[in-house]
């Protein structure tokens, strides 16, 4: 049945079949890109997480792997091998994750053979047997793993009840034996910051790295049934701290971009993938045989504001067929149908250029008779400073049981109001970049197969400088996905 899903995307990653969630273990080794998935083969469902394995030489084309992971009949692991990392340990690869037993999880290690295959559970496990004595925590998972001079850093998502969010400093000479540090830092760290006052209760997948001369520490902040966002602080990591300057959020779809995960390639580009949640039921999902998409692969570069940029890999070009060019111009009408663009894969890439108080306007997967379409507009404050990046879901599908939520965020513009916007349209995955700020979602449009239209508009002066599209190719063309129709 997945094959039949007019959902399914088709350039980015999806698992073979079952359930997908958080990326991890990401790593280019030897020239070879590493990615393992939270994984369910069995059912569409959250249920006794293995690891999935998918590799890559350009970041474009994926093969699956042998499951890296599986719990265990018994042990530390037994209801689930959740979230970690791999690093390399003098030349063994070593994957360090949370082992499920019950509803609680404990850092677990694993080593693998040469070619990242097959992997050994140490019989130790877990390395670290409880989470630090004396404070009251609302979880304790997910890893991120680094080597600081002679010893092995470690940090671990948590949270401390009544104060907010952290993550908690390990540190270790083999990565077996663990000496607890502290907090790094607690949500409670600059308070003020309007709508990002709240952290969540729990940090899930810390992820820290350097970015020039700023530390970023990324984060999943979690709260039960209510907070589902990627955050991240930038700051100086120093010693046992994180001095934070700035709190921001990493991708204005919220939990459609959820639990991302960095790396840092052999090219020396901080590369980061994030999970593209559903936003259809569990049913739906279930009769789909299939769930959950990895997000492209995306660079993240540090901006002049001191904020993240994020742009999708340049290697992505390889998939793009067809363009179609649309003459720069004054946009004259809140709307026009482009009759030469169409499709359910498209990559477009425009610059608008915005006067103060005006709206850009981009439209795709729109039926004939336009009861269904998704609306991507950005508008210049009347003041001329700054943008705003709007996402209109409310009419993405006529299915009143997806979610059609709108989403918006801030994004810079230059000083002549200039923007580039760049969506990339996947079947039900959408990633936009207005600005090197990103806003992923999904969109389930009830005709797929009509919902194929394209079009541009404004309201005010605004000015198209460039409007370029392409067909995005399968990246499956020899694997397991199955064609549609
Ligand atoms: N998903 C994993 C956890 C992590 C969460 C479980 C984030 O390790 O905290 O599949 O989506």
């Amino acid at each position: 049945r997945a094959h039949r899903d007019p959902h399914r995307p088709r350039f980015h990653f999806t698992s073979p079949g079952g359930w997908l969630n958080d990326p991890n273990g990401l790593t280019h080794w030897n020239g070879v890109y590493h990615l393992f998935y939270q994984y369910n083969p069995l059912a569409a469902a959250h249920h006794r997480i293995h690891w999935g394995h998918a590799t890559s030489t350009d970041l474009v084309h994926w093969t699956d792997e042998p499951i890296a992971l599986a719990p265990g009949t018994d042990g530390p692991d037994r209801d689930g091998c959740w979230s970690g990392v791999l690093v390399d340990d003098g030349g063994v690869p070593t994957l360090v994750y949370s082992g499920r037993h019950g509803d609680r999880e404990l850092p677990c290690v694993a080593t693998g053979s040469a070619d990242l295959r097959y992997w050994t559970k140490d019989q130790a496990n877990p390395v670290i047997t409880a989470p630090p004595e004396g404070v009251d925590i609302t979880a304790f998972r997910d890893h991120c793993v680094w080597r600081e001079g002679q010893v092995w850093r470690q940090l671990v998502g948590s949270g401390i009840r009544g104060v907010g969010g952290t993550a908690f400093l390990y540190e270790s000479d083999d990565l077996r034996s663990w000496r607890y540090v502290g907090p790094l830092l607690t949500g409670d760290a600059l308070q003020n910051q309007g709508e990002l006052d709240w952290t969540g209760t729990m940090w899930e997948c810390v992820d820290l790295f350097g970015l020039e001369e700023t530390d970023v520490l990324v984060f999943s902040a979690w709260d039960e049934g209510t907070t589902h966002h990627p955050l991240y602080w930038t700051g100086r990591y120093k010693g046992d701290t994180f001095t934070p300057t700035a709190l921001h959020r990493l991708d204005y779809g919220g939990r459609y971009f959820y639990a991302p995960q960095s790396t840092r390639d052999e090219h020396g580009r901080r590369i980061m993938f994030g999970w593209l949640q559903e936003g259809r039921t569990d049913e739906a999902n279930a009769w789909a045989g299939w769930c959950g998409v990895m997000s492209l692969p995306r660079v993240v570069t540090l901006g002049a504001d001191g904020r993240l940029n994020q742009a999708p890999v340049p290697e992505l070009s390889q998939l793009r067929r067809e363009r179609v060019d649309v003459a720069a111009g004054p946009l004259t009408d809140p709307y026009t149908r482009l009759h030469a663009v169409r499709g359910d894969q498209l990559d477009i890439e425009t610059t608008l250029r915005l006067a103060p108080g005006a709206t850009g306007r981009l439209v795709v997967r729109e039926t004939p008779d336009g009861a269904e379409r998704t609306v991507v507009e950005v508008s210049r404050a009347h003041d001329g400073a700054g943008g705003i990046l709007r996402l209109h879901r409310e009419t993405s599908s006529l299915d009143p049981s997806v979610d059609i939520e709108p989403r918006y965020g801030e994004v810079p513009l230059d000083p002549d109001g200039r923007v580039d916007l760049r969506v990339l349209v996947d079947h039900s995955a959408l990633e936009i970049f207005a600005g090197g700020r990103p806003l992923t979602a999904r969109i389930y449009p009830t005709r797929p197969e009509e919902a194929v239209g394209v079009g541009i508009g404004a309201d005010g002066d605004v000015t198209l400088e460039r409007f370029d599209a392409w067909q995005m190719a399968s990246a499956f063309t020899q694997g397991p996905r199955p064609l549609w129709p």
